[in-house]
């Protein structure tokens, strides 16, 4: 598939999205987040997929929403029409494990885009911030949200009330980040992470990832309860038959269902 607007690869059982507009700072136009859906889909669709990273440029991750289109909208047509909810849902509610690889702006959607990946490994130039307000709007796909999830009320609300951006030690320290690494080792530690997570039983990763995300849509004691369940009906699969006989016999797994 040709696109304009990201690249894809794939790399063993990793697939990489790279979102490609240098020119405007990889603003997240309406034609890129149609060819993100697409490529989202298709990764999600493919068995030989265990894994996807999205990052962007050294530059830039993605400096928001484009501006240029957005101004463009009115209340009627964003809501009827929304263009963004198709490529929002398609992110947060992807079911592999994803990666956020941010080196530069990560600012606005693109900001709440990276939130919506599973985990953030950042480089030492990343910058995040929800600066919608200097536009006369607030977040809108989700920063209200998962920000304060992420780094709590006060940094929250400092951040989406001055449209201040957070540098990557500071994003680290208030846990939007999983790992801080220089710029020129980003993509070789995500690639790591993700070939390793990418190893694992495919149907485990996806339900861990599920158990994980429960813990912001329950109370606690439903919570466990979930996992416990989940927990209970791995013991159903051939891969916790391997993982635990594997381990028995000193060997390295192999995991049937990826
Ligand atoms: N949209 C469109 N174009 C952009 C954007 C953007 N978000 N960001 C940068 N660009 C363009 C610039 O216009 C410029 O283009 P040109 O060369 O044609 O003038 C080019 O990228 C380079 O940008 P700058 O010259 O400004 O580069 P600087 O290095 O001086 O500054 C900044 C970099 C600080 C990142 C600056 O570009 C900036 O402030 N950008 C806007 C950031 C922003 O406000 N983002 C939030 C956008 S709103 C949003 O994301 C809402 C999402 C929720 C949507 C939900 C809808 C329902």
């Amino acid at each position: 598939m040709a696109y304009t607007t990201i690249q894809t690869k794939t790399e063993g059982r990793v697939g990489v999205i790279t979102l490609d507009r240098p020119k405007a700072l990889n603003a997240l136009c309406d034609a890129l987040t149609a060819e993100l859906t697409e490529a989202l889909a298709g990764f999600e669709a493919d068995d030989a997929i265990g894994c996807v990273v999205l990052t962007g440029s050294a530059k830039a991750f993605a400096a928001g929403a484009d501006i240029k289109e957005l101004q463009e909208k009115d209340f009627i047509s964003l809501y009827r029409h929304d263009p963004f909810e198709k490529t929002w849902e398609s992110v947060a509610r992807f079911r592999k494990p994803i990666i956020a690889a941010v080196s530069g702006y990560a600012l606005g959607g693109g900001c709440e885009i990276a939130m919506m990946c599973d985990f953030i490994i950042a480089s030492e130039t990343a910058r995040f911030g929800q600066p919608e307000i200097n536009l006369g709007v607030m977040p809108g796909a989700g920063g209200t949200q998962r920000l304060p999830r992420a780094v709590g009320k006060a940094k929250a609300m400092d951040m989406c009330l001055t449209g201040r951006m957070m540098g990557a030690e500071e994003a680290e320290r208030a846990g939007l980040v999983s790992r801080v690494v220089p710029v020129d080792e980003l993509m070789d530690v995500v690639m790591e992470a993700a070939q390793t997570i990418a190893s694992k039983s495919l149907p485990i990763a996806m339900m861990t990832k599920e158990a994980v995300n429960m813990a912001f849509e329950m109370g606690l004691s439903e919570g466990v309860r979930f996992e416990r369940r989940v927990f209970q009906s791995q013991f159903a699969t051939e891969d916790q038959s391997e993982g635990m006989a594997a381990f028995a016999d000193k060997r390295a797994p192999h995991f049937r269902h990826r």
